[in-house]
């Protein structure tokens, strides 16, 4: 490999102050294992270094070596350097950060731009695919069994266990090299797969009640209100992933889940592709962002009614953009 030179590498060689690495809010693997990874790295090469989050860590990603160490944002200290991981900006994370410099490694198309430390790859499968590269350069003899174990736990969800279109040659290369510096596959697919509740359980039935297919089929979507959360005592990060239920129903195209989040009186859409549909560009058309393949959004409304009328006129959109059902004008015509 031809040697190259990742800036952000060299302001994190530099760096004498404190240090912090910050997942967005709601974590999921990805922008956790990054944090981790790069946390535990610093740590050994004897940074200053704090990982943070808003949100307590979620019980299926308790396992990740180094999870209890995270600190909870926002916090009084004031920070010399804070890098945002897995993230299209820092106004993902949910809460305030002090800080000098401000930096931000992702693999999300568009997003905030902090300057030349920025190290965003929209390619790359998953963050932790970043990192890695970017502690490869730096020192890969100090990439350890836990880091290695943050990386992979990334690298495997991004890619929904090495199935979705974003799995490459490339993928399986990088899989091979993290389980080769001490990640377990099956022990990372049990911790994600079978550590569910009972509880999660009686949550899905019900939010599998309310599937609905519209566009003949092309789009399925799920509506998660949160008295279901109150009834089947989960909370809110239990709804993490249940967008892939409308997803895997043949012929269907692009998937939704709509979650009520009244907390902050918006309905939070998450928005899946199966590779036709461009669903970042729909996810932005109504205030959010995303990849090709997996997108998200806040929806402002006034009911459930106005949420999913805005949501499904953006999904229709994207139809019409795709060519895959024709504009309602010549429709009617
Ligand atoms: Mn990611």
């Amino acid at each position: 490999m031809m040697e190259k030179s990742i800036p952000i590498i060299e302001l994190l060689k530099e760096e004498k102050g404190p240090i912090l690495i910050a997942s967005h809010e709601n974590p999921d693997a990805d922008t956790l294992g990054s944090a981790l990874a790069l946390y535990l790295f610093l740590k050994k090469k004897g940074k200053e270094v704090y990982v943070g989050c808003k949100d307590r860590v979620p019980h299926f990603l308790d396992f990740l070596p180094g999870a209890e160490e995270v600190i909870r944002l926002p916090v009084d200290k004031v920070f010399s350097l804070a890098v945002v991981v897995d993230a299209s900006g820092f106004y993902r994370l949910g809460a305030e950060v002090k800080t000098f410099k401000r930096a931000r490694i992702d693999h999300h198309v568009g997003g905030d731009f902090y300057g030349i430390w920025d190290y965003i790859d929209p390619d790359a499968p998953s963050t932790t695919a970043l990192i890695y590269r970017l502690l490869c350069e730096w020192d890969r003899t100090a990439i350890d069994e836990d880091i290695a174990e943050n990386l992979y736990a990334g690298l495997a969800t991004d890619t929904g266990f090495f199935k979705y279109s974003n799995t490459t040659a490339e993928t399986f290369e990088l899989a091979k090299e993290l389980v080769e510096l001490g990640a377990k596959p099956n022990r990372t697919y049990v911790m994600f797969a079978e550590r569910e509740s009972i509880n999660k359980m009686r949550l899905i039935s019900k939010v599998l009640d309310t599937i609905t297919l519209h566009e003949d089929g092309l789009v399925a979507g799920i509506s998660i209100f949160d008295r279901f959360f109150a009834e089947t005592g989960c909370e809110y990060s239990d709804s993490e992933g249940l967008v892939n239920y409308p997803r895997s129903i043949e012929g269907v195209e692009v998937a939704y889940a709509i979650i009520e989040k009244p907390d902050e009186q918006v309905w939070k859409v998450s928005l899946r592709s199966k590779g036709k549909v461009d669903v970042a560009k729909i996810a932005e058309s109504l205030g959010g962002g995303g990849h090709k393949y997996a997108s998200g959004c806040k929806i402002r409304a006034n009911s459930y009614e106005e949420a999913m009328h805005k949501l499904l006129s953006a999904i229709r959109e994207g139809l019409e953009r795709e060519g895959l059902i024709k504009e309602a004008v010549s429709q009617t015509a």
